[in-house]
């Protein structure tokens, strides 16, 4: 039986996330990798990280407000309370029905921001993975991108900086450190594309992977 053949009361739901540095496109790259999903006859739900739930969603409003001097201990434990809140209400019951999970970001985004970034111990946000999260993704695309590449198309969108966002360079290279550390460590789970490529590339790179994954995911 081909995959576009499978009725759905017999699909596994996955957890999928999409993970990158600062301007590296994730917008574009969710909105065809929902629809390549979709085509394949996949349910499927969307989520952000921080933020997904109205708890969640109040809390990143916390996290990116410039105005608040958030130490690097309470942004982490407040991004746990975050995904604690979003696992329980709304990843866990949609896997439970067999539904794809598509994240823009999930714990990956600690262990580089918190762990790179802010030179958290990477031990203490594993231990809180297990203790409140209790599951990786099954599927990760990191979308790869220089820094300062970055950095130029975050600013030409023009809009004022979050908390997180004014950050200097030297951060967002440990964040992209971790995130390429973290791939060649679990190369099964996280497929990594090179987003310097024209948005269509970016996409099509993107797609195919995620192919690639469903394919394993939904063999017999
Ligand atoms: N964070 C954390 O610290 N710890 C955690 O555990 C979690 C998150 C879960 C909010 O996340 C912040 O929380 C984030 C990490 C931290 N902080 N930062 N900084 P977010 O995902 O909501 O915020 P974001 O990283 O700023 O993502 P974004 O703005 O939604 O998406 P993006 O990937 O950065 O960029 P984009 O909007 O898709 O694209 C940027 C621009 O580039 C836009 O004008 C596009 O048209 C353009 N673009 C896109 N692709 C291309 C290509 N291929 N070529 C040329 N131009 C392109």
């Amino acid at each position: 039986m081909t995959d576009t053949m499978t009725p759905h009361a017999l699909r596994r739901g996955a957890l999928i996330s999409l993970e990158g540095g600062e301007g590296a496109g994730k917008t574009t790259v969710l909105v065809a990798l929902r629809a390549r999903l979709e085509a394949r006859g996949h349910a499927v739900v969307g989520t952000r990280e921080p933020g997904g739930t109205p708890a969640g969603e109040a809390i990143r409003a916390l996290l990116l407000d410039p105005a608040q001097p958030l130490v690097p201990n309470t942004e982490l434990l407040l991004m746990f309370a975050s995904r604690a809140q979003l696992v329980e209400t709304l990843v866990e019951p949609a896997l439970a029905r067999g539904d794809m999970v598509l994240a823009d970001r999930f714990t990956d985004a600690s262990f580089a921001y918190q762990g790179g970034g802010r030179g958290l111990p990477m031990g203490l946000i594993a231990d809180l993975e297990r203790a409140f999260v209790g599951r990786m993704p099954d599927f990760t695309l990191l979308l790869d991108l220089d820094v300062q590449a970055g950095l130029a198309r975050a600013r030409s969108r023009g809009a004022p900086a979050d908390r997180i966002e004014r950050e200097k360079d030297e951060f967002f290279e440990r964040v992209r450190g971790a995130y390429r550390a973290r791939a060649a460590a679990q190369p099964q789970r996280i497929g990594v594309v090179d987003a310097s490529q024209p948005v269509e590339a970016v996409v099509q790179d993107a797609c195919a992977a995620l192919d690639a994954f469903l394919d394993r995911w939904n063999a017999p």
